[in-house]
């Protein structure tokens, strides 16, 4: 009988998080491939693009026009999920079909006037700035007496129905604790009161100490290809420090904050040489005004290409009915992530032209 190996035989394994488990079947990363490969052909996009309704200045699709504004930009969503209006509600929900209105706000961060900037690609003084954006966002919506979640979250590129190339985020506002959070809090929660510790403290503790699954640590986080992790590059940025929110992250924190974010996009941009898709987010403390020990601040990307610019993974049919499977193991998806450059594919090109090495 064979010794079990991680990087050979099937395994579930389980996300602490959500309280699910996943299957593993990193022996499958070794079938043939004969599919596509290609490569997306290198978008050029202006500075400024007169069509582009989140340009600075520029005329939104209802009509409103946008301040000219210099730095991150902030602004109602125009077709916003939630409303805030309070409406009059007789509850007869019964034990199986239950209901209940949602009020909240939603808005559109737009990180930089810069229409051709993602990310990875701004300085890391105009990603500061968008933290800061997040902190007053979260403070502000955070203190209405009828938002008790603010969650912050980017979709980058169409395949993640990113409807405007335009770099930009949004957050959604709202009284309820969405599904994932609550589950979250929940777990956090009774970790918290089992151990009386952080889950993720805990948890960085095990990563710091194994490094396999580690892509980027600087002073004060952590970024990990997390041991449940189910997309192909998915990862977890874990701040060193207990806090619960954003509000709390000291300067020095905020600066290195934006330094391992545009570290970490620079690496997931040059995985493929494309402008890398994924939806990531902030999962941080709900603003209900009641104590929370138990979070600790983490963002979450959930990136979904496998092999190539074109080829992503689908979470179809097993993981429909079943559950979440990938097939290469987390920690080679770490080291493949870990050993990247964290210098722009772009900038090396152009240097390269220019004959300057690395
Ligand atoms: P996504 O690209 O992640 O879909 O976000 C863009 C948001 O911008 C989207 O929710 C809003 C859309 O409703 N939007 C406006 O509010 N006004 C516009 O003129 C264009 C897009």
């Amino acid at each position: 009988m064979d010794t079990f190996n991680t990087n050979e035989h099937p395994h579930r394994r389980y996300n602490p998080l959500l309280d699910e488990w996943i299957l593993v079947s990193p022996h499958r990363a070794k079938r043939p491939w004969q599919g596509q490969k290609e490569r997306l052909p290198e978008e050029h996009r202006p500075e400024h693009d007169p069509e582009c309704y989140l340009c600075s200045g520029n005329t939104r699709s209802n009509g409103v026009q946008n301040d000219y504004y210099t730095d991150c930009y902030v602004f109602d969503n125009d077709f916003s999920a939630l409303l805030q209006e309070e409406v009059d509600y007789k509850n007869d929900s019964n034990e199986l079909l239950q209901m209940k209105p949602e009020r909240g706000i939603n808005r559109v961060v737009c990180f930089s006037p810069q229409h051709n900037l993602t990310l990875p690609e701004m300085e890391i003084d105009s990603i500061e700035k968008v933290i800061q954006t997040w902190k007053q966002q979260y403070l502000e919506l955070g203190n209405k007496d009828f938002i008790n979640y603010v969650q912050i979250f980017e979709n980058k590129g169409s395949v993640m129905g990113c409807s405007n190339p335009h770099p930009h985020g949004q957050i959604w506002a709202q009284s309820s604790l969405p599904t994932q959070v609550q589950r979250t809090q929940k777990n956090l929660h009774a970790y918290y009161q089992k151990n009386n510790s952080s889950l993720l403290q805990d948890y960085l503790v095990q990563e710091l100490e194994a490094e396999e699954r580690i892509v980027i640590e600087n002073d004060h986080f952590v970024v990990v290809v997390p041991f449940w992790a189910t997309w192909p590059y998915e990862t977890l940025l874990i701040s060193k420090r207990h806090f619960g929110s954003i509000i709390a992250m000291t300067k020095e924190e905020t600066h290195s904050y934006a330094t391992i974010l545009k570290e970490l996009t620079i690496k997931y941009d040059n995985l493929f040489e494309t402008s890398f898709p994924y939806s990531s987010g902030i999962h941080q403390a709900p603003t209900d005004r009641l104590p929370h020990p138990e979070w600790h601040f983490h963002m979450h990307f959930y990136p979904p290409l496998l092999r190539s610019a074109t080829v992503k993974k689908f979470m179809v049919g097993y993981e429909m009915l079943g559950e979440a499977q990938r097939d290469s193991a987390p920690e080679q998806s770490a080291k493949i992530l870990r050993e990247l450059s964290t210098v722009h594919y772009k900038t090396k090109k152009q240097h390269l032209d220019a004959n300057i090495s690395y």
